[in-house]
């Protein structure tokens, strides 16, 4: 049963800060805190979060970055006079495939940490490995090759792990570990993700990884849930038991350790959640439902959707599902997102998102059949760097006039979206638009989630026709749970580097499994709280969040542009493709 003043927490340490959220019973975010890598933590060097190696592949994050990020977090929170005792449950989200390496003898300290250090202090010689290989990371191409080959080629590995093998993917990563420094491998007892790293030094033990986020290993069997062994096998010796028994992504853990008891003030009963990936947690906490896509703006962008039957190709992804066991969900990653948009913002903007916005209004949806790809760093769909700018007559040029730029790093970014989303198996079906909009306005009178996957696409066109922002203003309308139209397109000018994440929250009614979870929303600046009276299932829990709204009318004739451009757009991808 829920006591008053009870609340739940939700930690997501993400590319390039931590954030922490806190939601009361009444869906009330009672605090919010973040500490971000660069600015708080400036001794560690890093650039966006990361550190970028000489080889321009091999990016990495300073495992002891996070761990003191976690301290300064949980001392602003102190400092602000957060009531720990009242946290019934915490739980998280982070980037997701990024890899720590525990050291041997880890597992005892965290078992026994003394309450009058910082984690930094007590953890500094607990990591085998100490730069964090990190999703940004492309150094693995040759364990891929191998690991693809060892189980019987790419579409093979797909099938039993949901993706081919892709270069950040975790197994990769553990296998260039353990070849090209077998010694820090040997010494590594236990390796997590980034998700069950932070509940790890919640939990003061070892935290299982989630059935989601472990899908992002290449590692997993995701039809049995568990570890694929001939692929275990073909990245490194013994990884099994470096590994742990994966579980379901809202099992309850254990409780909080006594350090956070008697260091910051927990209850001794507050429990700890598996944490999962920041992608799977933006699905559950934007409440898709089979038949929704929705598309996260974040350092990385991504798209996904809620699926039953997966049908694992050689692009995108396949994780198992955050929310339901037994379902699955479809990822395409886009590696270069936010950090792209703010340099051409920077160079074709004055670095201002107002003359962005400016920018976009004045020129035309379809930029007058100029079209670009913006791929600074080596992308992942597709696989293609550099930037590659075409003219009508789909002749390369070196250089757009300014508002052409804005547009074009738009419009190539969403139509890619849109492709890769279409090889998934998406249609656009004449009528969309139309029906689009009005789908969107019952569904919300209804107080039912989007139901049309094509609106964030056809509104490619829509998020470039700026001035056919609904009337609402931005921040009204994106306090409403789905970010999907609400963030996407009107408040574009706002994009600044934030991913969308959500949280579980856990509370404690271990004697249902299926039931015993509450999830939290958050989205870029606003955040919403769900909750729900305790052992309701996850279906019960976000029905009482608001009631998405809509923020844009798909703007009919904008198919008729994109949807040639996209034939476009794929036939240049490919002689991008190949000259690079
Ligand atoms: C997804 C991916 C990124 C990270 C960013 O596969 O690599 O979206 O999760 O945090």
């Amino acid at each position: 049963m829920a006591a008053a003043g009870d609340c739940y927490l939700g930690v997501d340490l993400s590319t390039q800060q931590i954030k922490a959220m806190a939601i009361d019973d009444n869906l009330n975010v009672i605090h919010e805190t973040n500490v971000k890598f660069d600015d708080d933590l400036p001794e560690f060097g890093t650039q966006g979060g990361v550190h970028v190696h000489s080889d321009k592949l091999t990016v990495t994050t300073p495992v002891l970055l996070w761990v003191k990020a976690l301290d300064m977090l949980l001392e602003r929170m102190k400092a602000s006079n957060f009531d720990f005792s009242k946290l019934k449950s915490l739980s998280g989200t982070g980037q997701q495939h990024g890899s720590v390496y525990w050291k041997n003898g880890a597992s005892q300290t965290l078992k026994n940490m003394p309450d009058d250090h910082s984690l930094h202090q007590i953890l500094e010689s607990s990591f085998a490995v100490k730069e964090s290989p990190i999703w940004m990371d492309s150094s693995t191409t040759e364990e891929c090759q191998l690991l693809e080959k060892s189980v019987g080629g790419p579409q093979r590995l797909a099938d039993i792990t949901g993706s081919r093998a892709y270069e950040r993917f975790t197994g990769n990563q553990i296998a260039k570990i353990n070849k090209k420094n077998p010694e820090d491998y040997k010494k590594t007892e236990r390796i997590s993700l980034v998700s069950s790293f932070v509940a790890s030094l919640f939990l003061g033990d070892y935290a299982a990884i989630d059935y989601s986020d472990g899908s992002g290993m290449n590692l997993m069997d995701i039809h049995a849930h568990s570890w694929s062994q001939q692929c275990l096998d073909a990245c490194a010796p013994g990884l099994k038991e470096k590994l742990g028994v994966p579980l379901p992504s809202h099992s309850i853990l254990g409780s909080v350790s006594p350090y956070y008891v008697k260091r910051f003030g927990f209850s001794s009963e507050c429990k700890v959640i598996a944490f999962t990936g920041d992608n799977p947690a933006s699905l559950a906490g934007m409440r898709l439902q089979q038949g929704d896509i929705a598309v996260s703006l974040g350092t990385s962008d991504t798209a996904f959707l809620w699926i039953q039957d997966p049908k694992p190709t050689l692009e995108g992804h396949i994780f198992c599902n955050p929310v339901d066991s037994s379902a699955y969900m479809a990822l395409i990653c886009f590696k270069n997102g936010s950090l792209t948009r703010e340099k051409i913002r920077d160079e074709s903007a004055s670095g201002s998102w107002d003359e962005f916005a400016k920018a976009l209004k004045a020129t035309c949806p379809g930029n007058n059949g100029n079209l670009g790809f913006y791929f600074d760093v080596m992308e992942i769909t597709p696989a293609v760097v550099g930037i590659h700018r075409f003219n009508t007559r789909n002749c390369k040029v070196s250089k757009f006039p300014k508002e052409m730029e804005v547009r074009a790093v738009i419009e190539g970014q969403m139509l890619a979206k849109r492709a890769y989303a279409e090889k998934l198996g998406f249609k656009v079906s004449a009528g969309t638009v139309e029906e689009c909009a009005a789908q969107l306005r019952s569904d919300s009178k209804q107080g039912r989630p989007h139901s049309n996957p094509w609106s964030v696409f056809i509104g490619a066109a829509q998020l470039l026709t700026v001035s056919r922002r609904s009337a609402s203003t931005p921040s009204k309308v994106a306090k409403t749970p789905n970010m999907l139209l609400e963030c996407q397109f009107p408040v574009l000018d706002e994009f600044s580097g934030y991913s969308i994440s959500t949280w579980n929250f856990a509370c404690g009614n271990e004697g249902d499994q299926s039931t015993g979870y509450r999830r939290g929303f958050f989205e870029p600046r606003y955040t919403a709280g769900l909750q729900a009276a305790l052992g309701q299932s996850f279906g019960n829990v976000v029905k009482i969040a608001p009631a998405p709204k809509l923020a844009v009318t798909p703007a009919c004739e904008a198919n008729k542009v994109y949807g040639p451009m996209l034939t476009r757009y794929m036939e240049l991808e490919k002689l991008v493709q190949n000259k690079c």
